[in-house]
């Protein structure tokens, strides 16, 4: 008798009951979890971009996957319907990188705020892409909307598809890491990936349809390997994750330039709202502190005490 095979992949997408895995060597396969596994584990437990050993039957022929690798990060949501209990939408993402466009459409300061809280919420490094740079005369007015963010310690690219500009850079980040690439809708992240990558003609935030064409409905998350290594996420991954699960009195330490003043608010439990001597706000005052990432602040800080209220 010989020794089943045995080979090491990533979860690209799942239907709910059959996974397309992609081997090493570039290869993609349907498998199902192994029925013992699937036991152990609580179902939901097998998550998009978990890295898993598969072997195959060796009189079937069948693939099933028989371990998950311990998951470097995760991007998880409250589980539907319950206040305890977490669902991964992606695993072992190691990098979010949020598209703006300068102008067309206006960037939104507060829901790049969102995005990064998001980000910060499930401890992933996150980058800032202000893509359309050609569309402003005065660079200044970029590097105005860059300022709070590179203060806050994120690294901030300056894009344009149509010049092109800044592209080199971009790709440069993508290589061998898990990207969640995220944005509103017409800001050009699927211009930007075609651009990168000429050869994928990849509709980013239209990936599930497209997979949907073939046998299986694809349930959340699709992962899409990159030419010369690395993956990008779909936008609905990000989207779907919100800010759930974040307590609000977790919510200052999203906001990495807070940081080192949070200790030094008179009361221990300080919201920031309107406490007296809040050193947050004292830097607001002060001009330390950005006044439109405090306001971001204030308002995410209001949206998770009503959440809190109705669980
Ligand atoms: N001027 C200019 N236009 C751009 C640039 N990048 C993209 N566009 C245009 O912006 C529009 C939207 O681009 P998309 O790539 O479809 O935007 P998207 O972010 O993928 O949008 P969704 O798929 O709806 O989420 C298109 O008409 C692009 O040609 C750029 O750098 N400069
Ligand atoms: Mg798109
Ligand atoms: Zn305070």
């Amino acid at each position: 008798m010989t020794a089943p095979a045995l080979w090491r992949g990533v979860v690209l997408s799942g239907t709910g009951g059959v996974w397309r895995v992609r081997a090493q060597d570039g290869s993609e396969h349907d498998v199902t979890l192994r029925g013992r596994l699937k036991q152990e584990t609580r179902y939901d437990k097998l998550a998009v971009g978990d890295d898993v050993d598969i072997v195959e039957d060796a009189s079937t022929g069948a693939l099933s996957i028989t371990f998950i690798h311990p998951r470097r990060t995760r991007l998880a949501r409250r589980a539907p319907g319950g206040a305890r209990g977490e669902r991964i939408v992606v695993a072992n993402v190691d990098q979010v990188i949020i598209v703006f466009a300068i102008a067309k459409p206006e960037p939104h300061v507060r829901m790049i705020d969102r995005f990064l809280v998001i980000a910060e919420g499930n401890e992933i490094p996150a980058r800032l892409v202000l893509n359309k740079a050609d569309l402003v005369d005065d660079p200044a007015r970029i590097d105005a909307l860059a300022a709070d963010y590179e203060r806050a310690g994120y690294p901030v690219h300056r894009t344009s598809v149509k010049q092109p500009r800044g592209l080199d850079d971009l790709r440069a980040v993508l290589i061998n890491r898990t990207t969640a690439l995220s944005g509103p809708s017409g800001v050009g992240k699927s211009s930007l990936i075609n651009a990168l990558y000429p050869g994928l003609n990849l509709r980013v935030g239209e990936i599930s349809e497209s997979v949907n064409k073939g046998r299986h409905t694809t349930v959340g998350a699709v992962l899409v390997p990159l030419p010369g290594g690395g993956y990008v996420v779909d936008t609905p991954g990000l989207r779907e994750v919100g800010m759930w699960g974040l307590a609000s009195t977790d919510l200052d330490r999203c906001f990495p330039e807070f940081r080192p003043v949070l200790g030094e608010c008179r009361f221990q439990d300080c919201r920031h709202l309107s406490e007296p001597g809040c050193a947050l706000r004292a830097g607001v005052a002060a001009g330390t502190i950005s006044s439109a990432r405090y306001e971001s602040f204030v308002k995410l800080r209001g949206e998770l005490e009503e959440d809190e209220k109705r669980f």
